[in-house]
């Protein structure tokens, strides 16, 4: 979940920004018909232009904003008409998902963890549930586990996933979280861990985390205390997140008491929240900061974050979904990136990028006052850098480390506020997921997989200081068809930029591979080579290569590597994928105009910047759930959790540099585009679908402006939304694409 990082003065600020009427109203392209007797809906444009800065911006379809006017409602479902209309007709559809779902047919293994005599996890027998099912077992050999939750059974079509959970103290009874239709949206409930049987009521609107900072037993057993979000106006809940006022800063704390309505739920005081947080989340905090050393002799002063419990995603998109978890459970990045690891021996631990941008761990004193000296127990490295730590005893933490984007895992002892290392994880060409970390045990789970290789997952344990296996997952046959490597190219600065990529072992570089390149570039998310069926499913069906591509904005070389491609730096995200477009070229495997971009939210943004701005190159758009309106972002959803990556609009430098590459005020007439697949959800309360109707009914119209333009089509999902966690869904929306895809590049299915 992002937080919003902008106050209300700012927002109040933001919102003065004037309406004038003065610019030229662009006059009306030439009329073509439409690609392929396409007739688009017909898009009213307003006669309305902003003045930013001086610069007059045209925004002819602001209507849109209004997610419950008549015309916008009609003109979604005009668009979703026409694009479901187009992409079922589409050839070898059915042929393609019957065998990306033979392709995805393995056994699926989350980590392990134990909570009393149980050990549990999550497993998706032969990949053919919408979501893994929770398993129990008192001996981890056992081949035949208890099913303790079956989340396929919670809504008809199981896109709702069990997203987190949480044991009661005492460890009786258990409380899950599920995620609404795709929203952020969520609801919990309860189950008495002995009997598996449900209690109690369901929790609504309540929001999508279950860290102690949101949501906490009550110490004396009678109840919870939960974050809610206000109730969305005229909608019920089960229409809820189908518009854009969810404000993720809007929100109660409440105490629900075991045995009552959640109607008589109270809003949280001192006194009638039993074991609650002994703060609300929207009082001031007590704010601690550390002093750190800045690397060069000198000392920074930094903030430090509330102290969370170790906290996971249990239901680690790797076991299902690798390609859609767009940034949910990261934080929003500050200027110095501080996360908890863990305390002991009267020390609290910290990993930071203060003073070192490649991270470290810093120790600071468990002491009173507000100023605390922090000491370096794991230094900066000098070439990895450190991606995340966890604590799995007293003194010893597991330090996951990125070598070009691999992970290199290390178990360092800390004595004295100094470490060392003590094992070493022999692998080194993957992502290690689903991290897991018991100091009561000592051990750290974790899963290693590659791009093709769904993985292996371990259990290291301090006392013998080594791993041992708990599953070996199956590979599909088809990996043997492929092979699996990494790149390194020259952006359009001179910046070496790395991707991973898989390709058809019989590849020639005979300039005629279609490429199909990922990436997503924002918000200090790294893109790891997690196990990718799709990636097998493209080489294997259509000769496709796959590219991931590594570019700025995430955190693949250190915080540099965020700076590089944030802010007034956005751009060179955009040029680092057009640059490993044209290496494609160089090198030999494809040529121009059989490259395509992919990318989801931020990415979305990246598919929909790039078509724009290399129209030759690229031969096909497919821009899911995007931010494409990054200059009125703020006003919407989760929106002012952003402008570190976009700017913000009210900052004159800061909105004139995105307005160069905003997409929805960037399509130019007489450009012909590369075929454009936006795709959002009805109930994406994230990034809210205007984003996409507005960059589409752009598209469309200049498409009138140029003989032989390609199609745009505009695909809302029903009943979805920016969490897409159900495997059999992912096939879907994985199928629309390629299908759409392999026509506009004429790429033929191979059966
Ligand atoms: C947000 O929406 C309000 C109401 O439509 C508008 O007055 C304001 O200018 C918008 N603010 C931003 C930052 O777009
Ligand atoms: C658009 O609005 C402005 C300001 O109200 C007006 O001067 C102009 O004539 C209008 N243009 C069109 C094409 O209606
Ligand atoms: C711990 O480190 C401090 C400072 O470096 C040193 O003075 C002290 O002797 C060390 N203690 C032990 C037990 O090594
Ligand atoms: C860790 O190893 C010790 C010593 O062999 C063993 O007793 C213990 O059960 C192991 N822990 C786990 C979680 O396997
Ligand atoms: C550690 O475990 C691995 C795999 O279980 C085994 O191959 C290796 O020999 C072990 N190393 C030591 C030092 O025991
Ligand atoms: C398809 C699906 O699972 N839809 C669900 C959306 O959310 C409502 C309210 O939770 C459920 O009733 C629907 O089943």
């Amino acid at each position: 979940m992002m937080v919003p990082t902008v106050s209300a003065a700012v927002l109040a600020a933001a919102c003065a920004l004037s309406i004038a009427g003065t610019a030229v109203f662009a006059a009306p392209p030439t009329y073509y018909p439409s690609p392929g007797g396409l007739a688009y809906p017909p898009a009213r444009r307003m006669n309305l232009t902003e003045n930013y800065f001086g610069t007059p911006v045209e925004d002819p379809y602001r209507w849109m904003e209004d997610p419950f006017s008549k015309e916008t409602i009609k003109f979604a479902s005009q668009q979703s008409d026409l694009s479901l209309k187009y992409l079922k007709s589409l050839p070898d559809r059915e042929l393609f998902k019957k065998s990306f779902r033979e392709i995805n047919r393995f056994d699926r293994y989350g980590t392990p963890f134990k909570k009393g005599e149980y050990w549990y996890y999550l497993a998706n027998p032969q990949g053919q549930n919408a979501q893994s099912i929770l398993y129990r077992t008192k001996d981890l050999q056992n081949q035949k586990p208890e099913i303790f939750l079956d989340p396929n059974t919670l809504s008809p079509q199981g896109v709702d996933r069990v997203d987190s959970w949480s044991f009661s103290p005492d460890l009786l009874k258990f409380a899950y979280l599920v995620t609404k239709n795709e929203t952020d949206y969520s609801w919990v409930g309860f189950v008495d861990v002995k009997s598996k049987k449900p209690f109690d009521t369901y929790l609504r609107y309540v929001i999508r985390s279950m860290d102690q900072y949101y949501f906490r037993w009550a110490s004396d057993g009678t109840g919870v205390t939960y974050a809610r979000y206000k109730a969305p106006k005229g909608l019920s809940w089960d229409d809820a997140g189908r518009n854009n006022d969810l404000f993720p800063y809007e929100y109660d704390l409440l105490f629900h008491k075991f045995g009552t309505s959640i109607e008589t739920d109270t809003i949280c005081e001192e006194s009638v929240c039993p074991g609650a947080p002994s703060f609300a989340p929207e009082r001031p905090q007590p704010q601690k900061f550390a002093v750190v050393d800045d690397g060069k002799g000198g000392k920074i002063r930094i903030a430090l974050p509330l102290k969370k419990e170790n906290v996971f995603t249990p239901w680690a998109p790797s076991v299902d979904t690798p390609e859609f978890d767009w940034g949910s459970t990261k934080q929003d990045a500050g200027p110095f990136d501080t996360t908890f690891v863990g305390t002991a021996g009267g020390m609290s631990y910290y990993r930071t990028d203060a003073g070192a941008p490649r991270g470290k761990v810093i120790a600071i004193p468990e002491a009173e006052g507000t100023e605390l000296r922090a000491v370096d127990v794991v230094p900066q490295d000098k070439e990895l850098v450190l991606d995340q730590s966890v604590q799995i005893a007293d003194g010893a933490l597991a330090v996951f480390y990125l070598d070009n984007v691999k992970h290199v895992v290390r178990v360092v002892k800390v004595t004295n506020g100094t470490s060392s290392t003590i094992y070493e994880f022999p692998q080194r060409n993957g992502a290690a997921t689903d991290i897991k970390a018991d100091t009561d045990l000592q051990t750290v789970t974790f899963k290693y997989e590659t791009m093709i290789d769904p993985g292996t997952i371990y259990i290291y344990n301090l006392s013998t200081n080594n791993v041992t296996v708990f599953r070996k997952l199956q590979a599909p046959a088809a990996v043997a068809q492929v092979v699996f490597d990494q790149v390194f190219f020259n952006s359009k600065d001179g910046t070496r930029v790395p991707a991973f990529v898989v390709r058809p072992k019989n590849a020639q570089k005979n300039g005629r591979n279609p490429v199909w390149m990922y990436g997503y570039g924002g918000f200090q998310i790294n893109v790891m080579p997690t196990f990718s069926a799709f990636a097998v499913a493209l080489a294997r069906h259509y000769g496709g290569i796959y590219a991931l591509v590594n570019i700025r904005g995430g955190k693949e070389y250190g915080s540099p590597w965020y700076e590089g491609g944030s802010l007034f730096n956005k751009q060179n995200c955009f040029d680092d994928i057009i640059s490993a477009g044209k290496f494609f070229v160089k090198e030999g495997w494809t040529r121009e105009g059989l490259l395509s971009i992919h990318g989801g939210s931020n990415g979305g943004l990246l598919a929909g910047a790039v078509s724009l701005q290399a129209p030759g190159l690229i031969g096909v758009g497919l821009a899911d759930y995007g931010v494409h309106e990054t200059l009125r972002f703020t006003n919407f959803t989760f929106g002012p959790g952003w402008v570190n990556d976009y700017g913000r609009n009210f900052a004159g430098k800061e909105v004139l540099s995105a307005l160069k590459w905003a997409p929805v005020y960037n399509v130019k007439p007489n450009v012909r585009y590369p075929a454009m697949l936006i795709t959002t959800g009805d109930h994406d309360t994230r990034v809210s679908p205007l984003h996409s109707f507005k960059f589409a009914a752009h598209l469309q119209r200049v498409s009138h402006s140029v003989w032989g333009a390609k199609p745009v089509l505009l695909r809302i999902r029903e009943l979805s939304g920016h969490n897409i966690f159900s495997l059999l869904r992912y096939m879907d929306t994985m199928t629309d694409k390629v299908t759409f895809w392999a026509q506009q590049l004429r790429v033929p299915y191979r059966p």
